[in-house]
């Protein structure tokens, strides 16, 4: 979920920082971005017609650039937040619903929980989509971001003891998922993408906030140098062992689960609402739609397809899946962390 955030245009970002940051530190970023736009590497995109090139990340040229720029210049972190960091289509929306259950759990009964009436992406924003009132969140605030973490700010790096959960996932699945995913976003008036264009530019690092392996790279390396502030996830080990990572999560992010809720079994119940199966099949799941932006609304569905380890071999010829174990392997050479075949 990336490049249909909604458009963080000129009113919406006045609204959100009203009061906080002076109108013309936000023009300024406006005519920063009016300015590079022109100048910007292009090339093919998924969903929209273009990507643009920013930092060394491809990005969508409205909403995704606009985003991060805005985020550089004008967000203003708390200690207390929590960022979701993913690269999309790696497993957003169920760490969105486990953090949000799990943070809440004191909060919110499992018979009538905001999950069951709610799509995941509802309950837990984007920051580089500047929801309206992030200023008045109350703390801890969790949001998600695709951003890559080399490119945030310091403010949230380094100045502030601000949390983060990133996620990874095997790059042949992520890829196949996203090919799915944007077709079916992808405006009717550009000709729909093949697997091999999609494949090809995946491979070049040409996706939304790409290149893959730079992403998955910055927050490794992050957690590496601060475990404390950043805690790695892979979505084939949420897969084999969802109790070992939510309690996992619930101790990096300071709500520990104890004895007493372990023993009532409080950590199954959080796995079970969130699992693919339950909220695949919830009504607003199944039926609703998220409005992203005036333009663009996704159906929830959409966001739930298989939810499964290794189905992106089933797309992909041998060539295909050789060739990307390859780029993976020499990209994450002497890294330390590795994928499956
Ligand atoms: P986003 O970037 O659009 O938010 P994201 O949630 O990161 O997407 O990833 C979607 C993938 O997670 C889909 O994978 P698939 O295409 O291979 O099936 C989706 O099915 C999967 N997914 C969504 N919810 C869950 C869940 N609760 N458990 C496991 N996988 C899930």
């Amino acid at each position: 979920m990336d490049s249909f955030l909604p458009s963080p245009d000129r009113d919406a970002i006045s609204k959100t920082y009203n009061g906080q940051i002076d109108s013309h530190l936000i023009q300024k970023t406006n005519a920063r971005y009016r300015e590079i736009l022109p100048n910007l590497p292009r090339r093919k995109g998924w969903m929209t017609e273009h990507l643009v090139q920013y930092q060394g990340v491809w990005l969508t040229p409205n909403a995704a650039l606009k985003g991060l720029m805005w985020v550089q210049d004008h967000f203003k972190p708390r200690s207390t937040d929590i960022f979701l960091a993913t690269f999309p289509k790696t497993g957003t929306t169920w760490l969105k619903a486990l953090t949000f259950t799990t943070v809440n759990r004191t909060r919110y009964g499992f018979a009538d929980h905001p999950l069951l009436t709610t799509v995941p992406h509802g309950c837990l924003p984007f920051l580089e989509a500047c929801p309206n009132d992030l200023d008045g969140f109350p703390s801890p605030r969790l949001l998600s971001t695709h951003i890559p973490y080399t490119l945030l700010p310091n403010s949230m790096t380094v100045n502030q003891s601000c949390r983060f959960v990133y996620i990874c996932r095997d790059p042949k699945d992520v890829l196949v998922s996203k090919w799915l995913f944007m077709n079916k976003l992808r405006p009717k008036e550009l000709a729909p993408i093949s697997l091999e264009e999609a494949f090809e530019l995946f491979c070049q690092g040409i996706s939304h906030y790409g290149p893959y392996w730079d992403h998955v790279l910055g927050y490794w390396k992050a957690s590496l140098e601060s475990p404390e502030k950043v805690l790695f996830l892979k979505y084939e080990e949420l897969k084999e062992e969802p109790s070992v990572v939510v309690k996992r999560l619930g101790e990096f992010l300071g709500y520990p689960f104890s004895l007493e809720e372990e023993s009532k079994g409080v950590v199954e119940e959080i796995v079970k609402l969130c699992s693919f199966e339950n909220l695949s099949n919830l009504e607003v799941n199944k039926s609703s739609v998220l409005k992203l932006s005036t333009q663009i609304i996704v159906d929830n569905r959409h966001f739930f397809r298989k939810g499964k380890v290794g189905d992106g071999k089933s797309y992909l010829t041998d060539e295909m899946i050789k060739r990307i174990n390859e780029i993976t392997s020499e990209k994450l050479l002497g890294s330390g962390l590795v994928f499956g075949s």
